[in-house]
């Protein structure tokens, strides 16, 4: 009995840091997921399943990751989302953006380094591939502030449900009338959740049957079960992997020590349930109760995990659910499952009505802990740039939709659908110095329009060590009058959430939203803009075309070992399709003249 004790001890010791080469494969492909009961074919998996392989790293490693693409209709990549691409921007993984995309039956070998530690993830950027086509993506910290205090580390992949193929939701977005792809059918956890049922209906209208589940019972029928013992402590990777719908999620009965965001670590704060959006990533430490504390709670060491959304309202009964299962040594896993109905309407997690902004306010970096960047003063920031992000009606007939930031709306849906493509991706353009390439001159040109926009090649461009503040304002849609909830990503490198505040935008709105909150802004890769008055939430509310329901502020300093071309989007999936993204050309003069591309040219 005594030998245990240093035996665990040891379990626990993080492997000692080497520099390695490490090499993966990565195999998109076609499948039929069963998440929730009913079927979703012609779902893009990674190595065959969805979520793909939690994908494990140490700090230093140089990392070759080979993609084959195996599906049968469309191109595919894989950006690594959260990664800065230090040094490396044509592996970033963005269709036209930073490569030519990957034709079915062709392979693509990304190589970079691991700079960052912390919890990121990977997926595919082309059409509606990321709803299913995305797995975890760890670096693991040789310092890691909290090494002592967790024995267990769990990646949790948050996901959503849609039962209907992804291309065929794609052409509704595309099409006219617009089709929305409608809310989620239900949310997952790993690509699980406890009690779904099959709808034949929904399964006939994918020409499946509910019979065709296989009898075997896939891995991706059982809820995904997180084992504790007594008074040990789990870290949870929290990564938001859904499509569309903002959640919170809680552990019954439990609290959990929230510690990072995208990958920075944060002064701790207790919390009762994690909010989160597509893209995000939040780190909880879980700590469990004793056996005492287990027996008093009388439910048999079995302790739910419960998922709901918020900000986007479902009329059906699946938008709250259970989706996973901590479960202690006296847990009875399959009774317990099977004594719990799945769906209830009832919200029962904190803030049931949402409340703007979360806890972001009061998010602070954690002191004394290595963090990659510091914040860059108010004196630093050499200009701003506005955003106005709105939904507009498109096509000849005025019943398609796209989304809009000032004006523009992104286009992907012309390389995504095809097997191969002739046209030149932006950086590779730059690095060729062709005339149509991004160009700071035009883009700073005033009577070119807004600051920082080259109208010719549809992009923004900036100079490396500029300090620019994206002020992001989130119209009411131009069709629906609606507000949004919507997480914006920022690819090359992190940002800091300066601030943001409901209504609309103006300094002094930015100087009492700072003067409340935001002392320390953290720098993550994906902060969300929330919805004040107006927004979905108060259907009744509407504003006004073209009046603001809230605004976000990114600080964004281009840094010279990170440039390259980098979207900046909105990470729900539909969104993003429809148009919600940018393409900021970081220093297209240092680029084309510095010596790694006069490599390149030569
Ligand atoms: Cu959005």
């Amino acid at each position: 009995m005594r030998l245990s004790l240093p035996l665990l001890a040891l379990a626990c010791l993080a492997p000692a840091a080497l520099a390695r080469t490490v090499r993966v494969h990565l195999d998109v492909s076609l499948g039929t997921l069963w998440s929730d009961g009913t079927p979703q074919v012609h779902s893009a998996l990674v190595n065959g399943t969805s979520p793909g392989p939690a994908l494990r790293f140490q700090l230093g490693d140089f990392i070759l990751v080979n993609v084959t693409n195996s599906l049968e209709y469309a191109n595919t990549t894989i950006h690594w989302h959260g990664l800065s691409m230090m040094l490396t921007p044509l592996v970033d993984g963005v269709p036209l953006v930073t490569q030519w995309p990957i034709a079915p039956n062709r392979w693509f070998e990304y190589g970079f380094k691991a700079e960052q530690v912390g919890t990121y993830w990977y997926h595919s950027h082309v059409g509606l591939q990321v709803m299913s086509a995305h797995g975890a993506f760890i670096i693991e910290d040789p310092d890691d502030p909290y090494a002592d205090e967790y024995c267990q580390d769990v990646p949790l992949m948050v996901g959503d449900t849609f039962h209907r193929p992804q291309e065929k939701i794609l052409a509704g977005l595309y099409g006219e009338p617009f089709q929305w792809i409608g809310t989620a059918k239900a949310l997952t956890i790993n690509g699980k959740m406890i009690g779904g049922v099959c709808n034949e209906t929904e399964a006939a209208a994918q020409e499946v049957s509910c019979a065709d589940r296989p009898a075997d019972g896939p891995a991706e029928e059982q809820p995904h079960v997180i084992h504790l013992d007594y008074e040990q402590t789990a870290r949870l990777r929290w990564i938001g992997a859904q499509a569309l719908m903002y959640q919170t999620i809680g552990v019954m009965n439990h609290s959990m020590k929230l510690i990072a965001a995208d990958g920075t670590y944060i002064k701790p704060m207790e919390i009762s349930a994690v909010e989160i959006a597509g893209g995000q990533r939040y780190d909880t430490l879980l700590t469990g109760k004793s056996e005492d504390e287990v027996k008093t709670d009388g439910l048999s060491g079995c302790y739910f995990i419960r998922s709901e959304s918020r900000w986007r309202e479902s009329s059906a009964a699946s938008a709250h659910l259970w989706t996973g299962l901590l479960a202690y040594p006296s847990c009875d896993i399959a009774k317990a499952l099977s004594s719990l109905s799945a769906a209830t309407s009832e919200k029962i997690l904190s803030d049931a009505v949402p409340k703007f902004g979360w806890l972001t306010a009061e998010f602070e970096p954690l002191e004394g802990a290595k963090q990659e960047d510091t914040f860059p003063s108010d004196a630093e920031v050499t200009r701003r740039v506005y955003i106005d992000a709105q939904q507009i009606p498109a096509g000849p007939s005025g019943k398609g939709s796209r989304w809009a930031n000032n004006g523009v709306v992104y286009a992907e849906e012309s390389n995504a659908l095809q097997n191969a493509t002739t046209d030149t991706p932006y950086l590779i353009q730059i690095f060729k110095g062709e005339a149509e390439a991004p160009s700071y001159s035009r883009a700073m040109d005033p009577n070119q329009g807004p600051s920082g926009y080259d109208p010719v090649s549809k992009t923004w461009v900036a100079k490396a060590g500029e300090v620019i503040d994206i002020v992001i304002i989130n119209n009411a849609s131009a069709t629906g009058h609606q507000v949004e909830v919507h997480p914006w990503h920022r690819h090359g490198d992190k940002h800091w959430t300066l601030a943001s505040g409901p209504g609309i935008f103006s300094d002094a709105a930015l100087a009492e939203a700072r003067a409340s909150g935001f002392k320390k802004p953290i720098a993550r890769d994906t902060s969300v803009i929330y919805a004040g008055p107006g927004a979905t939430i108060n259907p009744g509310e509407l504003l006004p075309s073209n009046s603001s329901g809230g605004w976000l502020v990114m600080r964004t300093k281009v840094q010279s070992a990170d440039l390259g071309a980098f979207l900046l989007h909105c990470h729900i999936a539909p969104h993003s399709a429809m148009g919600m993204s940018m393409t900021w050309a970081m220093d297209v003069d240092e680029l084309r003249t510095s010596q790694a591309m006069k490599a390149y040219s030569e």
